[in-house]
C-alpha cells in the first residue's frame, strides 16, 4: 500500500486530501495541530492522526524516526494572517506567514526526504497558491512567503534531479473553505464570508485534493511540475466575477 504524510490535515485542502487519498487506497498519516479534529477525521477516514506542529523541529524529527519510507508528502499547512499594506504590516503575523509557510515546508522537506528515497519512486506535492505566482496590494505578507515556497519548491526540482523523487506545486487561487479567510481576518466571519459573496462557484477543497492526487498518481516518469487552479470566475486575484 502506498503512503502518505498530509500536512494541515484538520480542516479543508489538507482534510479533503486525506479523504481523497484514503479513499484511492492510500496508508495516510494526517498531521496537524488540533487532535479532536484528526480523531475526527480518523475515525471517519481510517487515517492514522500525528498531532504535530510543523515549526517544532523536535516534533518533526520524531515523525521522522518513526517514517523509515514514505511515498507522498502533501506539505498543505499554511495561511495567510492580515491583509494590510507593507507600510502598516503587522510583522508578528509576517514571522507567522514565513515559520509556517517556508520553514515549515522546509523542515518537513528536509526531515521526511530521506523516507521519501527510500521510496524508490516518492513524490513531494506543495500546495503553495497563485499568491506564490503574482501579487496583490495588502497581500505581501503571505504573497512574499507563498513566492518564497513557491522558489524552494522550483530548487527542490534542481537538486533531486537524479534522485527518485518528484517535485510537485500546485497552486490554487480562490478555494471557500473553512478557514482559510476566517484566519486571514482574524476571526471576523463577515469579512471572510464577503471574500466569496457573489462569486458563482469558487472552489472547493475537494477539487484542489483532486488535483493533488491526480498529480502524485501519474507514472513514476512523469513530473507535473505546475498545476495552477483557479475557478471560472476567477482570472486574477483581485479579477473576479460578482453577481449581485
Ligand atoms: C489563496 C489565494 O488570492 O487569497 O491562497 O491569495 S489569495
Amino acid at each position: 500500500m502506498r503512503s502518505a504524510v498530509v500536512t494541515g490535515a484538520s480542516t479543508g485542502i489538507g482534510a479533503a486530501t486525506v479523504r481523497r487519498l484514503r479513499a484511492d487506497g492510500y496508508d495516510v498519516v494526517a498531521v496537524a495541530r488540533r487532535g479532536d479534529r484528526l480523531d475526527t477525521l480518523a475515525a471517519e477516514t481510517g487515517c492514522s492522526a500525528r498531532v504535530l506542529d510543523i515549526t517544532d523541529q523536535a516534533a518533526v524529527d520524531e515523525l521522522a524516526a518513526v517514517t523509515p519510507r514514505l511515498d507522498l508528502l502533501v506539505n498543505n499547512a499554511g495561511g495567510a494572517r492580515g491583509l494590510e499594506p507593507v507600510a502598516q504590516a503587522d510583522l508578528d503575523s509576517w514571522q507567522w506567514m514565513w515559520d509556517v509557510n517556508v520553514m515549515g515546508t522546509a523542515r518537513m522537506v528536509r526531515a521526511l526526504l530521506p523516507a521519501l528515497v527510500a521510496s524508490g519512486d516518492g513524490v513531494i506535492v506543495n500546495v503553495t497558491s497563485t499568491a506564490g505566482h503574482a501579487v496583490y496590494e495588502g497581500g505581501a505578507g503571505y504573497t512574499a512567503a507563498k513566492h518564497a515556497e513557491r522558489a524552494m519548491t522550483e530548487t527542490l526540482r534542481l537538486e533531486l534531479l537524479g534522485d527518485p523523487v518528484r517535485i510537485v506545486e500546485v497552486a490554487p487561487g480562490m478555494v471557500a473553505t473553512e478557514e482559510f479567510s476566517l484566519r486571514r481576518f482574524g476571526g471576523d466571519a463577515e469579512r471572510a464570508a464577503a471574500v466569496y459573496r457573489g462569486v458563482p462557484g469558487p472552489l472547493v477543497a475537494e477539487d484542489v485534493a483532486d488535483c493533488i492526487a491526480w498529480a502524485a498518481s501519474r507514472p513514476s516518469h512523469v513530473n507535473i511540475d505546475l498545476l495552477v487552479v483557479k475557478p471560472r470566475a476567477q482570472a486574477a486575484a483581485h479579477k473576479i466575477v460578482r453577481e449581485s
